[in-house]
């Protein structure tokens, strides 16, 4: 079975998306998500100049050799952009690997290691009350698991809230629930690290004291702290039992979660922007981290993912795979099956995708009683409509980036 066509589809229906379709000899396809938020045409291009000319005539069943070949002779390795495209390659031949088996890819991996995959959503608000609203909102829609990220008085606006952020002729309008925007130019948010540590604990409290201690909740930071300040937010959380703190300091000094790890026992997350096992070396073998945070779109792909991931699993290190809407249907999709067949599996970021989004991809997974499952079609499950695809082409979009109140450019 060889490799007989590859395209490069990018579609914004709700926001930008770039998908991979591979097709074979035999009339199979496979989808491969490569979304790199705010970057997507630097992924369009590596893969449509560099990496599908590769591709034709190659043989779709030869998975792990197809990903050392591209791994091992671009020569220049990792990287967020180099990694998106070899993960789309990846998965569409998990995908196409799997339709030729008759089965959901998860079959492949393992079989079930579990009925269904504990997901977290994302409640915001920019007061309290907000905040009350939204984890109501969450809890109705069944969620098991809840995110909790709020407003700072003195801030415009901040990550997670997404309505505070405005742009321009854009004011109000979010992109798919995330905070970028279709917009020229990037937003900029203010930032203020003080004023974020005061608040937050008196949050957690209040969320507390409303909903009572049973529901899991999770916290994302953002990288914004320094490694004191982290274990100073870690240790003051304590008494909220966090399911995790995410992203506390910037993802990239691993032996900054040293410091923070002495100091408090705060579960900790991160990884959402790794993409290679390198990036975890310290973090697994020094049991500094609890959850592994990347997806499977920026990492590789499944197969790099689930080394990774079984590397994790010799420590008692899970997974928490990012899952926020600008990880396609597709991405998704691949990380419902590895989730469902690994046993380190923790919980799974769950964001809907808007409608128009559900309208371009065709997806068999369910979600009921908090619990994702890839559903059981051959191969991944998510099909890729081209008439609606074309209907929304590329539009520019950026995240968002932050200042402080001095004009400092400030982690985002
Ligand atoms: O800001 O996916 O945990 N989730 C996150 C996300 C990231 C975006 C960046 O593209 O941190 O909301
Ligand atoms: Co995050």
């Amino acid at each position: 079975m060889k490799i007989d066509r590859a395209e490069v589809i990018v579609t914004s229906p709700d926001r930008n998306f770039v998908t991979l379709k591979l097709t074979t000899d035999d009339g199979l396809t496979g989808l491969g998500d490569a979304t790199l938020n705010g970057r997507e045409l630097a992924v369009v291009s590596y893969l449509a100049d560099h990496v599908v000319p590769l591709l034709i005539g190659r043989d779709a069943h030869a998975i792990e050799d197809t990903w050392q070949f591209l791994y091992r002779s671009a020569y220049w390795r990792r990287g967020p952009v180099t990694m998106a495209a070899i993960a789309a390659v990846d998965v569409a031949l998990w995908d196409i690997k799997a339709k030729a088996a008759g089965m959901p890819l998860y079959q492949l991996l393992g079989g079930a290691s579990r009925t269904g995959l504990l997901a977290y959503g994302h409640a915001s608000g920019k007061d309290v009350p907000e905040l009350f609203d939204s984890v109501r909102s969450h809890l109705e829609q069944g969620y098991k698991a809840i995110r909790i990220q709020t407003g700072v008085p003195g801030l415009r606006a901040i990550y997670g809230v997404a309505s505070n952020v405005t742009v321009a002729g854009n004011e109000g309008k979010r992109y798919d629930h995330e905070p970028a925007q279709r917009a020229p130019l990037p937003v900029e948010e203010d930032w203020d690290t003080r004023a974020y540590l005061t608040h937050l604990p008196g949050v957690f409290e209040a969320v507390r004291s409303e909903f009572g201690p049973d529901i899991p909740l999770l916290h994302d930071g953002h990288h914004r702290m320094t490694p004191i300040q982290a274990a100073r937010l870690g240790k003051a959380l304590e008494p909220y039992d966090l399911f995790w703190l995410e992203d506390c300091t910037p993802a990239e000094n691993q032996d900054a979660l040293r410091l923070v790890r002495q100091h408090t026992t705060t579960p900790l997350a991160i990884g959402e922007v790794f993409n290679t096992v390198w990036d975890y070396q310290t973090l697994i073998t020094e049991q500094l981290i609890d959850y592994v945070r990347s997806a499977v779109t920026h990492t590789g792909g499944i197969s790099a993912l689930r080394k990774i991931l079984d590397f994790a699993a010799q420590y008692q290190i899970k997974s928490g795979m990012h899952g926020p809407t600008d990880i396609s249907p597709v991405g998704m999709a691949a990380a419902m099956h590895l989730g469902l067949a690994i046993h380190n599996f923790g919980i799974q970021e769950y964001m809907k995708h808007g409608a128009l989004t559900d309208s371009v991809f065709q997806q068999s997974f369910t979600w009921s009683d908090g619990l994702l499952h890839p559903g059981d079609k051959p191969g991944i499950g998510v099909e890729l409509d081209t008439d609606e695809a074309g209907k929304y082409p590329y539009q520019t979009a950026y995240l968002p980036y932050n200042r402080l109140a001095d004009g400092t450019v400030h982690d985002w």
